[in-house]
């Protein structure tokens, strides 16, 4: 995106009478009186939160501790549990109300309601109890997007288990990192899983991470079968219908410390190694159920569908936690946007009467390229009149792509809420509120009521509306990262960098607030993070899997912007060998491409692979990414480049494999 098209775009959509007449925050007025709350009583304002949202089994009586800054502490004697949070309140009250709709892959539905998810839940607690799994063991869940993720993950939650789910698009070697780094003493995985008419194996990768060694943490693999293919077995193994089979279907929740982890979510920074990033109960909790309430103005009859897999922190916060809490009626999709047509979005939504739709830009940008060849795919072909708010998140949406949203979906009449926020962060940190804020195409605008978040320059200084600099969060808030599991140096190193002072949370993208309104824009990572199809991919983690291959002796990669995944991945490699060209070079892309699907899983596969004899480098051997981010998008180099040892390479790495 362009950040000039943002700075210049005039449109402004006020929100409309009859949304804001009904919504959780209804004006700007009361936007900035909840805003003037947090800033007066920082601490009280989060304590009536907690109060008035949580359900606590031992009230806190301390909101934040700041002793061991940045290791911050919420809510810290209070004791609850989070699934009980979730469920079990509800018994009393909506016991028979639709919790999940379920669409699989195939079409077919399945309906569960508060009740039902309850006693699902409960028995397989039971049965990862009888597997003597105790608070505080971490378990691994690579399952297929469906009920069963969000039952094992409830389950976890129960016990004061700690899971950690990794996406099934992660391969092997992934997995096997997250087992080792989490100590992890069980997987929860399935047979396998249904993917655009397609089946997939699932086990089989956490069999070969197993086997790739230094898992001896692991005693226990359930396994739920949903395909019925061939899967090989052993002692560690158990079917899930098996370990569930005669257990009771009510399961006494372990209430947890307010500050026990809640999981684990492994992301992308800008090193090699991927962070596990630490959540804990309350405060998270308390930030995903009043997210869902200001941001989703989430409502008892509304339809509220998340396209996010619970492998992201979207699925953690939007499906597995926030609707439930709050008690929502939610869509559950196990399949992808363009199956069987790209128009399957569309059709679910008015199938199932979807009153609020929350998706990311590159699926939107997807869909139009789609709707404008085969016109059956369109949103117009579709009666979408029962929504009347939209969402976005994971990356910056361009204002084309927001107005043919909020034309084409939303038919002129819904709210794009344009959410921006970070697994670290937990839930919304900057957002439009639909009653209040007035919307502009491509800003995320206003902070999120209680969240100090800002602009500095380099050495940490406030700067002035209308300067890009570094977008910073100045207090604590209760849903931010604890920690970095297992590395709490890297934790205070990344995100409370002694450059800013040690005091400001550093997210990590660039931003610039509107001289007049003050709302946000960003302006992406200033980081070695890539942002693809909304997926956080870190180029050096990319770079270590290509070194890693037996034929490379070195390796760079950058981002280059792609109209509809955001960005796109570009290696440039040095072989050990001879520079290849011709029929040999693309053989060796498509091994090298392979490979890297192998090592981190197929979403990190470079689009694009580069050769050269050696890579642009300064005298002192640092590589120039900037002209590389240059040649990737084919512009001529006019910078100075008499810093640049070897020039004469440029002319290699301009050229494309093909
Ligand atoms: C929730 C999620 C976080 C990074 C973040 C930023 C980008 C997310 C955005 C956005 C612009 C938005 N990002 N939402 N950029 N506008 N509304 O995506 O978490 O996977 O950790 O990615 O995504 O660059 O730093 P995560």
């Amino acid at each position: 995106m362009s950040i000039e098209s943002v700075l210049h775009e005039h449109r402004v959509f006020a929100p409309d009478k009859a949304f804001a007449s009904q919504a959780a925050v209804a004006s700007m007025q009361e936007y900035q009186r909840l805003c003037q709350a947090a800033a007066e009583d920082y601490e009280g304002f989060w304590a009536n939160l907690a109060r008035e949202l949580l359900i606590w089994h031992k009230p806190f009586t301390k909101t934040l501790n700041q002793d061991n800054a940045p290791f911050f502490k919420w809510f810290e004697d209070g004791e609850l549990n989070v699934s009980a949070n979730c469920l079990d309140k509800h018994l009393a009250t909506i016991p028979n109300k639709t919790a999940i709709i379920f669409e699989a892959d195939n079409g077919d539905i399945k309906n569960v309601t508060y009740k039902d998810l309850y006693h699902q839940v409960c028995q397989f607690a039971n049965g990862l109890k009888s597997l003597q799994l105790v608070k505080g063991d971490r378990v691994i869940i690579y399952l297929p997007m469906g009920i069963e993720a969000i039952v094992a993950m409830q389950a976890c939650a129960r016990l004061g288990l700690i899971h950690s789910v990794v996406f099934g698009g992660f391969s092997a070697k992934s997995l096997n990192e997250r087992i080792i780094d989490a100590g992890a003493v069980a997987v929860i995985t399935s047979d396998g899983q249904y993917r655009g008419g397609k089946t997939l194996p699932l086990k089989q990768a956490v069999d070969e991470g197993i086997a790739m060694g230094g898992c001896d943490s692991v005693r226990h693999m359930v396994v739920f079968k949903k395909t019925g293919q061939a899967v090989a077995w052993d002692d560690q193994c158990i079917w899930w219908h098996d370990l569930i089979a005669g257990k009771d279907d009510t399961c006494e929740p372990v209430m947890v410390d307010a500050e026990h982890p809640l999981f684990l979510l492994y992301t992308s920074g800008s090193t090699g190694k991927p962070k596990g990033v630490q959540h804990s109960s309350a405060g998270y909790l308390l930030h995903a159920m009043n997210t869902m309430r200001w941001t989703f103005d989430i409502k008892p009859e509304d339809i509220y569908w998340c396209t996010a897999d619970v492998g992201w922190i979207t699925g953690h916060s939007y499906v597995t936690y926030g609707p439930l809490a709050m008690g929502a009626t939610q869509v559950v999709f196990e399949g992808i946007p363009t199956f069987p047509n790209a128009g399957r979005f569309w059709e679910m939504i008015q199938r199932h009467q979807v009153s609020v739709f929350y998706t990311a830009p590159t699926a939107i940008r997807s869909l139009i390229k789609a709707g404008e060849t085969d016109f059956t795919t369109h949103p117009n072909h579709f009666d979408l009149g029962s929504l009347r708010l939209l969402g976005t998140v994971g990356e910056p949406i361009n204002p084309e792509a927001w107005m043919w949203y909020y034309e084409q979906v939303g038919g002129n009449r819904c709210p794009i809420v344009d959410t921006f926020w970070q697994t670290e962060t937990g839930g919304h940190v900057i957002t439009p509120l639909p009653g209040a804020t007035p919307l502009v195409p491509g800003s995320c605008t206003l902070p999120f009521p209680g969240i100090d978040i800002d602009v500095v320059d380099e050495a940490g200084n406030d700067l002035a509306w209308g300067n890009g600099g570094l977008l910073v969060i100045k207090k604590p808030w209760p849903s931010m990262i604890r920690t970095i599991y297992n590395d709490p140096e890297r934790y205070k190193s990344s995100y409370f960098p002694a450059e800013l002072g040690g005091q400001l949370y550093l997210a990590g993208d660039g931003a610039i607030r509107d001289t007049e309104t003050g709302n946000f824009t960003i302006m992406g990572r200033i980081d070695d993070v890539l942002n693809v199809s909304g997926h956080r991919l870190g180029t050096m983690e990319i770079e270590s899997a290509l070194v890693a291959n037996h034929l490379v002796a070195e390796s760079a990669v950058v981002g280059k912007p792609h109209p509809i995944k955001g960005e796109s991945v570009v290696a440039y490699v040095v072989l050990k060998g001879k520079r290849p060209e011709g029929e040999e070079a693309k053989k060796i892309v498509a091994e090298l491409r392979d490979w890297v699907g192998k090592e981190i899983g197929p979403i990190a596969k470079p689009d694009e692979i580069r050769f050269g004899d050696n890579l642009p480098k300064t005298r002192s051997g640092k590589i120039m990414r900037r002209l590389l981010r240059s040649l990737a998008k084919g512009e001529e180099i006019t910078s100075d480049i008499s810093t640049l040892d070897n020039p004469a390479i440029l002319d290699q790495l301009k050229q494309p494999v093909n």
